[in-house]
């Protein structure tokens, strides 16, 4: 009998998350037997957050897709609507159909390629993908389900490349503002060094969220305004900050423009009492949080994604943004904000995507409004064709029941490349089997460190199962497309190495050598402490020139929710509940909404309402309750936690429909209104009404397992 053979392998999490963890991989006779966080990454620093923990049961899990399959039954969930294709029927179908719509009166851009970061790795998420499309003169995706109303705001503000803090210098902070960050969750790694500032500075948490999240029950401070108004919040911290001279003048003067019209903006237009009345914040807590915000040094403010998913998000983010400035809290070592780290790193997407290769004019399709899309509401030819890969948009876009209904069509002819059953597979004509993160090659980045990652394919596909690149390759082979423009893995990454000057000395053989490198830049990086910013003025901008071309206002302000009682009161008078949905700490947005065991430590689907508003409802804890408003409802088990104001509820996600009481998830009733600024979404603008369900209508305990 000969010995096992046994390697050790360095991988990296595919996951939506800014941590990019390093993760050690036992592999032994070709299967890989162990699965843990890498103890010597500088960021990792040794554990894997609980959702990826099990990632090994994920990879060997008898639910995976193994083959590629056609539909033979009637779109939506059911059983037995499918069945066993080869990989060459699968493809030749794909590119007939491709180039029949594409030669038909509709013509290319009648075909909507439909993916988010399912995995972050430039190969299987932004490389051949955008080239074949591009290639075929499809209609481009402009992928603003996430990030991107805070991601213009923020630049506006701070210029090219969204720079900011260094999340590593954490630990040297005094005073940190989890500002719409549930960090404990979906961070972790930061929180960890936050715990440690704590222990190294005695630094202060605060946590600013309208849900009392796991990260806002930890801090040491939680301030609780309604959802939408963080503008108005942060515009209140600037007057008193201002009124009271705690203001970092020298700072001002030398590294921002308009300071003067913004100070008399606040000092006129948010006074204490004002911004009490909007946000719901008491004024004690605006004025005792803006001294301390403008004297405890190095202070950050970790902005997140939770804010901005409402209609005045990106002017949120934008304001916020302003504070570090007008205190001076760049001059310190840890201290500023940040947003993401994933402009450091300069990688030269350019050559990854191809832009150039779509033709001019070619319309862009908002993924915020996939129902519209499908419904033939956008300008353009109606989607006659959808290529999903990466993404679960049936449970995870917004106006689900809508989005739903342009799936069912006929007439649309859909493809999903995925690892497990989604709800969108239930839609699909042709299923196609992805390969899981140790069974493909890629590289990554990050948006919440600063290290480039390789992550080299540990163990053989399984089954059938194939990367994205490699899927793209086939079908261009089909379409004809020149073979040079979809070459092999190192190629590529070679390719997206080839960028800016964070990357100078990492050459591919490097970083395969060392697994994950430091981005070049200082040791002691402390951006913007000179007051040189990368905005067309050199400074930050608390006026922006941009802004005001681009029709906004362009100094900071406040932007009502689209769905505020207070300027809706018509709407909140039929729907007086706003409820926010973010994650819940088990999922990865809908991934592992299906594992059994993450579903069954998520428990039910939960809707968190105050006391107040449960009992003139007549609910009580473990009820059954529908939430719903004219887009549409779901079902939801009433928890009772203390966790949320009167007038607003949480209801943590994102389930899959077709495990969901009911059949329909958080998203049926969330709205693809579009965020102020990038067309961003506006998921946690969103005002329901909450009933307790009838007797025959309550589903049966542990359904979802
Ligand atoms: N466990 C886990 N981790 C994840 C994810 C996941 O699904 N699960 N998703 C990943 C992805 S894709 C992303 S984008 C990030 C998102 O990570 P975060 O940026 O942390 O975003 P959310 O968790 O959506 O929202 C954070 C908090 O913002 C709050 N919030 C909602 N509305 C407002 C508001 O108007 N003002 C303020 N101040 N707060 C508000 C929410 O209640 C929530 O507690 O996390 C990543 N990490
Ligand atoms: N109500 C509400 N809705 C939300 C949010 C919210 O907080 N509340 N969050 C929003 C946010 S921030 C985001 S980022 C989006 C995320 O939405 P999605 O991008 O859809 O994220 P996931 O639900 O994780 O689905 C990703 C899918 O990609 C698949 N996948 C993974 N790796 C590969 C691969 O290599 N190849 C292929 N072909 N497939 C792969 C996974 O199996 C998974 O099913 O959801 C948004 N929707
Ligand atoms: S913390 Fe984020 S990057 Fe790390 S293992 Fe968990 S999901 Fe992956
Ligand atoms: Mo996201």
């Amino acid at each position: 009998m000969s010995n096992p053979v046994e390697t050790i392998v360095k991988n990296v999490c595919p996951l939506d998350c800014p941590d990019t963890c390093s993760m050690v991989v036992t592999v032994r006779d070709g299967v890989a037997v162990d699965l843990r966080g890498d103890r010597d990454h500088p960021f990792t620093r040794g554990f894997l957050c609980q959702k990826m923990a099990r990632y090994l049961d994920r990879v060997s899990s008898p639910d995976r897709l193994m083959h590629p399959m056609r539909r033979i039954g009637p779109k939506g969930p059911g059983q037995g609507r499918f069945e066993r294709i080869s990989w060459d029927e699968a493809l030749d179908r794909i590119a007939d159909r491709f180039r029949a719509i594409a030669d038909s009166a509709d013509g290319p851009q009648a075909i909507l390629p439909y993916s988010y970061y399912g995995t972050m790795g430039k190969l299987q998420a932004e490389s051949l993908d955008r080239r074949f499309f591009h290639r075929l003169g499809a209609s481009t995706l402009d992928r603003t389900i996430c990030a991107s109303a805070g991601g213009v705001g923020y630049e506006y503000t701070m210029g090219a490349g969204r720079l900011g803090a260094d999340p590593m210098a954490v630990p040297e902070c005094r005073l940190i503002l989890n500002w719409g960050s549930n960090t404990v969750n979906t961070n972790s790694h930061l929180w960890s060094l936050m715990i440690e500032a704590r222990k190294r500075t005695n630094a202060t948490i605060v946590t600013i969220d309208p849900y009392k999240s796991p990260t806002a029950r930890r801090s040491d401070w939680h301030l609780q305004p309604r959802p939408g108004t963080d503008a108005a919040l942060a515009l209140g911290l600037m007057h008193v900050i201002w009124r009271d001279q705690l203001h970092d003048q020298d700072y001002l003067d030398r590294g921002t423009v308009g300071a003067e019209l913004l100070r008399d903006r606040v000092l006129t237009e948010y006074p204490p009492d004002r911004v009490a009345a909007i946000t719901g914040v008491p004024v004690d807590q605006i004025e005792t949080l803006a001294r301390r915000y403008a004297t405890e040094h190095p202070s950050l403010i970790r902005v997140n994604y939770g804010l901005q998913r409402h209609g005045g998000g990106g002017m949120a983010v934008r304001t916020i943004s302003c504070l570090p400035a007008i205190v001076g809290a760049w001059r310190h070592r840890g201290g500023g904000t940040f947003l993401s780290t994933s402009g450091t790193y300069g990688l030269n997407s350019f050559a990854l995507t191809r832009p150039d290769l779509s033709p001019p004019g070619t319309r862009s399709v908002n993924m915020n409004q996939l129902a519209e899309a499908l419904a033939g509401e956008l300008p353009g030819p109606r989607v006659m064709g959808l290529y999903v890969y990466n993404c679960n948009p049936a449970a995870v876009a917004p106006d689900q029941g809508k989005v739903l209904r342009g799936l069912r069509r006929d007439d649309l002819f859909t493809v999903v490349h995925e690892l497990f059953p989604t709800d969108t597979v239930d839609y699909a004509d042709i299923v196609l089997p992805a390969t899981s993160q140790l069974e493909h090659e890629d590289i990554h980045t990050s948006y919440g460190h600063h290290f480039l990652m390789h992550n080299p394919r540990a163990i053989a596909p399984r089954g059938e199962c194939r990367s994205n690149a490699d899927v793209f390759r086939g079908l261009s082979d089909r379409l004809g497309f020149e073979p040079s423009l979809f070459p092999d893995d190192d190629t590529l990454m070679r390719q997206a190495l080839d960028g800016g000057p964070a990357l100078a000395g990492i050459s591919l053989e490097r970083l395969k050598a060392e697994g994950s490198v430091r981005l070049n830049i200082p040791e002691d990086y402390r951006p913007f402490s000179d007051g040189r910013f990368p905005t067309p003025s050199g400074k930050c901008e608390l006026y922006s020139e941009r802004m005001k071309a681009d029709d906004f206002d362009p100094l900071p302000s406040y932007i009502p929710p689209l769905e505020d009682p207070q300027t809706r009161p018509e709407l909140a008078s039929r729907y007086p509940i706003q409820m926010v949905s973010p994650p819940r700490p088990q999922f990865l947005n809908s991934t592992f909404a299906n594992s059994p065991a993450h579903l069954r430590a998520a428990g039910d689907p939960t809707i968190e309402l105050a006391d107040d508003d449960a009992a003139v409802r007549g609910l009580e804890a473990g009820d059954w309750a529908e939430v719903f408003n004219d887009r549409g409802r779901f079902l939801a088990r009433v928890a009772l936690t203390g966790a949320v104001r009167p007038g607003t509820a949480a209801s943590t996600g994102i389930y899959w429909s077709k495990h969901s009481p009911g059949g329909s998830g958080v998203n049926a009733t969330t709205s693809s209104a579009l965020a102020d600024m990038g067309g961003g979404a506006t998921f946690f603008d969103n005002l329901v009404e909450v009933r307790k369900v009838d007797r025959e209508e309550s589903p049966s305990p542990n359904h979802a397992c």
